[in-house]
C-alpha cells in the first residue's frame, strides 16, 4: 500500500484490504477531535508500567517503507483509564508530513499537527497480534501529537540521531539504545474513542487514547523525518521519499468520543 501515488493511495486501500473500505466499516481512524462535541467523562489516568526506567536492549528501529517503527522488548505495559485489561507495549511509530505540510493523522478542532506518535499496545491475553486483530478491543494505541518548538527534544533525539541508519525500506538498527521513552508530560487530559488501525488491514480493533497536550520536537528534528527517509529500498531506480504517511479523516458516525480531564 502507499500514501501519495495513484492507484495505491489511502482511498484505494479498500480494493485490496476490505476493512479499509469506507462504506463497509463505521469504525475508521483517524477522526477529527472536537472538545465541544465530546462527552466529558472522568476515565482516570492510564497507568504506564516500565516507561520511566532506562531501558537497555531489545530495541529495534526499523524502516518498514510506511513509517519508522521502534519495536520494544518485554517489560512495558499500559492499563487503567477505562481500558478492559492490561495491554503489553509492542512498538511505537510516527506519522509525519513533508517539509511544507503537517502530518498528524488525527486533527484537533480541524488543526493538523506536524507529527503524531503512536504507541501500540496489545491486550495481554492474546498470544500474538493476529489474535488481537480478531478482538474488537484487541489493541490500545496511545497517540501523542508532536508540535514544533525551538529546542531539540532530547528524548526524541535518541531516535532522530539514528534515522540515517534506517533511511531505506528494510533497514534496521539494533544498537541497544538506552534512553527514557517519554519526557515528563501532562497525561491527564485525553480523548478516547473506538476506531481502527490507520494502515491496512484497517482492523476496527483499536481503543484510541489521544493526549491533548502535545510533545515537542525542533524544526530540524521534524525535518530529519521529512527529508532523510525513503519508502523504497536502497538502490531502487525510482527512489521515493517516505513522508506524508497519514490517512485522511473519517466520519465519527454514531460513535462516542470521550474527553477525560482529571
Ligand atoms: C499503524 O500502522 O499506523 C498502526 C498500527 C497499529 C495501530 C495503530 C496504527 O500498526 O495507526
Ligand atoms: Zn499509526
Amino acid at each position: 500500500f502507499c500514501y501519495n501515488e495513484h492507484h495505491c493511495d489511502p482511498y484505494a486501500w479498500g480494493d485490496t484490504f476490505p476493512s479499509c473500505h469506507p462504506l463497509l466499516e463505521e469504525h475508521h481512524s483517524p477522526i477529527n477531535l472536537d472538545y465541544q462535541m465530546s462527552r466529558n467523562e472522568s476515565l482516570g489516568a492510564l497507568h504506564l508500567e516500565g516507561f520511566d526506567t532506562v531501558q537497555t536492549g531489545h530495541w529495534t528501529l526499523k524502516n518498514n517503507g510506511h513509517s519508522v517503527v521502534l519495536q520494544v522488548g518485554s517489560g512495558m505495559s499500559v492499563s487503567g483509564g477505562g481500558l478492559p485489561g492490561v495491554y503489553h507495549t509492542i512498538q511505537l511509530h510516527f506519522h509525519w508530513g513533508s517539509l511544507s505540510t503537517n502530518g498528524s493523522e488525527h486533527t484537533v478542532d480541524r488543526r493538523r499537527y506536524p507529527m503524531e506518535m503512536h504507541i501500540v499496545n496489545m491486550k495481554s491475553i492474546h498470544p500474538n497480534v493476529s489474535a488481537a486483530l480478531e478482538d474488537p478491543t484487541g489493541l490500545a494505541v496511545l497517540g501523542f501529537f508532536v508540535d514544533v518548538v525551538y529546542a531539540d527534544n532530547v528524548h526524541l533525539g535518541h531516535i532522530t540521531r539514528k534515522l540515517s541508519s534506517v533511511a531505506y525500506k528494510g533497514w534496521k538498527n539494533t544498537n541497544n539504545p538506552t534512553w527514557l521513552l517519554l519526557p515528563e508530560h501532562n497525561m491527564s487530559q485525553y480523548y478516547r474513542y473506538h476506531g481502527s488501525l490507520t494502515t491496512p488491514p484497517c482492523s476496527p480493533v483499536v481503543i484510541w487514547t489521544l493526549y491533548e497536550v502535545p510533545i515537542y520536537a525542533s524544526w530540524s528534528q521534524l525535518e530529519q523525518f521529512a527529508s532523510e527517509m525513503y519508502s523504497t529500498e536502497e538502490g531502487e531506480e525510482d527512489e521515493k521519499p517516505l513522508h506524508n504517511n497519514f490517512r485522511h479523516i473519517h466520519p465519527t458516525f454514531s460513535r462516542s468520543v470521550y474527553a477525560s480531564r482529571d
